[in-house]
Formats: structure tokens, sequence, C-alpha cells
């Protein structure tokens, strides 16, 4: 069942990993961290890939840890920690900050660290059946994944400890309506919308993009003074980048721009 726990696609411009243990799910396993961690760096290195698409195979998006991995033949379960440091902690840092967007179609339930992981991309599309959980309290852990630091800056305090005290699914209809996804879409558009947003990304201004992307990111630690001086930064940053010429001329000249995204023109 494990040959392949992901699976990798190269599209023109931008890669497609699905989580491919279908049958449990997409549980996550160490040998699906290790294959998922590869694929990530490969992305990365690769300045052709312009954005990146994570979604689930079957009827799941990812239903977190494994848990027959948690439960030793005598019956007794580890001692938690080194799995977050060795694997999930890596994994969100690193979705953070790819320099280029990350999109989750997800597919079907999302629970546990599977819901955080897909909290952590860019831009999260679900389909109108998905489910998102904070299953943690249901079997004694706490939020991992980042999902004690995302929910509340994405749906406000008070969902956020709802959601995390009763483990409670919420459909993605809310999740969008509660601004914790940006859209729920009819089930069988889900690929073609995810597609649609990698192939605009493929060949938008990759360099502003991944600058915007910290903007946002580190804007939740700011006070607006620090603010101002960051954008001021990046934008300096931004306007060395040869898509800002680009922008700039294709806007003077009234044709569309053709941006050269990482590598520059
Ligand atoms: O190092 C560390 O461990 C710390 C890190 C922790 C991170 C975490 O993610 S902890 C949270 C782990 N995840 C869960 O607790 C979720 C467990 N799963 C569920 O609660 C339910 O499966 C769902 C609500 C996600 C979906 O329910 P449903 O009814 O649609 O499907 P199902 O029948 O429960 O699941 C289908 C199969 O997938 C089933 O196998 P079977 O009976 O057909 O052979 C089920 O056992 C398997 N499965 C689902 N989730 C997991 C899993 N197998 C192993 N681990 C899972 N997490």
């Amino acid at each position: 069942m494990d040959e392949q726990p992901i699976l990798v696609e190269q599209r023109l411009g931008y890669r497609v990993v699905t989580l491919n243990r279908p049958q449990r799910l997409n549980a996550c396993t160490e040998a699906m961290h290790v294959a998922l961690r590869a694929a990530l760096n490969e992305a990365e290195a690769d300045t052709d890939c312009r954005a990146l698409l994570i979604t689930g195979a079957g009827r799941g998006f990812c239903a977190g840890q494994d848990l027959n991995d948690r439960l030793s033949k005598a019956g007794d379960t580890p001692v938690l920690g080194g799995a977050l440091e060795a694997y999930y902690n890596p994994l969100v840092r690193k979705l953070r900050a790819l320099p280029f967007p990350v999109v989750a179609a997800v597919n079907g339930v999302a629970a546990g660290a599977g819901c955080n992981i897909a909290l952590a991309c860019d831009i999260v599309l679900a389909a109108r059946s998905a489910s998102f959980i904070q299953s943690f309290a249901k079997i004694g852990l706490v939020p991992d994944s980042g999902g004690t630091w995302i929910l509340p800056r994405l749906i406000g305090p008070a969902r956020a400890r709802a959601l995390a005290l009763t483990a409670q699914p919420l459909p993605a209809e809310t999740a969008e309506a509660w601004g914790m996804i940006w859209k729920a879409v009819d089930d069988g558009a889900l690929m073609t919308e995810a597609h649609k947003l990698c192939t605009h990304f493929a060949a938008a201004p990759t360099m502003g993009l991944a600058l915007i992307k910290r903007a946002l990111d580190e804007s939740w630690d700011n006070d607006l003074e620090a603010q101002l001086e960051l954008e001021r930064e990046l934008q300096r940053e931004a306007s060395l980048s040869p898509d800002y010429a680009e922008g700039v001329r294709a806007f003077m000249e009234k044709r569309p721009p053709v941006f050269g995204g990482r590598k520059g023109r």
C-alpha cells in the first residue's frame, strides 16, 4: 500500500503533489513525510516551478498522523514530540516559506494534522462535500502543525477554541463563510478550479508573489511601524525584479505582460 505514498506530477510551470494512501484517507506515515519533503525541496530547487498544488487521492484529503504507527503490539502508546520536530514542524515551515504560491485542493475530509497542513498552504480550495476537523481532542492530543497559531488568526479565538475543544467537523461551506479557506466549490469543479489557479500563478510575477507571502506572514508579529518598514524593504526588493520592469512596460505598451518568474528574463 505504501509503495508510493505521494505522487508528483509536473505541469507547465507548476507541480502537483497527491497524497496517496487512499485506503487510510491519506494518513501520514514516516515514508510519506520523507517523500513529501523531497518533493517540496525538488520543487523549490526547480526555478521553472512557479506554484504547487497539493491534493489527496480517493475520498479524503488527509486524516493526519497514521495512528497505526502509534500503537505497539503491547497496546502502549509512545511519548510524542519527536515526529513534530522531525516532520510536521519542518513541513509547515517549508509550506509557508516556498518562494511561490501553494494551493491546497481539499477533496474530502481533512482531519488532525491533515487539516492544519491544508491551512498552512497559501490558498485553500475545498470540495463542497469536504470537511475540516481538529480531531486531536478526540484522542487526547493538542492541535499541532501550526493549528493553534493559524486557526485563531483565520477565524478568531472563539471559533478556534470551540473547534479545537469539541473536534467537531466544519463543513467546507462554513469554513468559507468563516474565512478559514478561500472557496468551497462543487465537488466536480474542484480540480479544474485548482489547476486554473496554478496555471494563473505559472505565468505570474513569482518573485513578487514570494515577497507578498513574506509580508503577510511577518505582519502577524509586527506593529504598524514595523510593517511599514518591512513593506518599504520588500517593495525595494520587488522593484529590482525583471518582472516589475516588464509589468510597467507591458502596461504602458497596452499588451499582456510576459513574466519570467523565478528565472527573471
Ligand atoms: O507524532 C504524532 O503522532 C503527533 C502528531 C499528530 C498529528 C495528528 O494528526 S493526530 C490526529 C490523527 N488523526 C485522527 O485522529 C483522525 C482519525 N480519523 C478519523 O477520525 C476518521 O477517520 C475521519 C473523521 C477522518 C473520517 O471518518 P470516516 O468515517 O469518513 O472514515 P473512516 O471509516 O473512519 O476511515 C476510513 C479508513 O481510514 C478506516 O480504515 P478501515 O476501517 O477502512 O480499514 C480508518 O481506520 C482509516 N483511517 C482514517 N484515519 C486514520 C486511519 N487510519 C490510521 N490513521 C488515521 N489517522
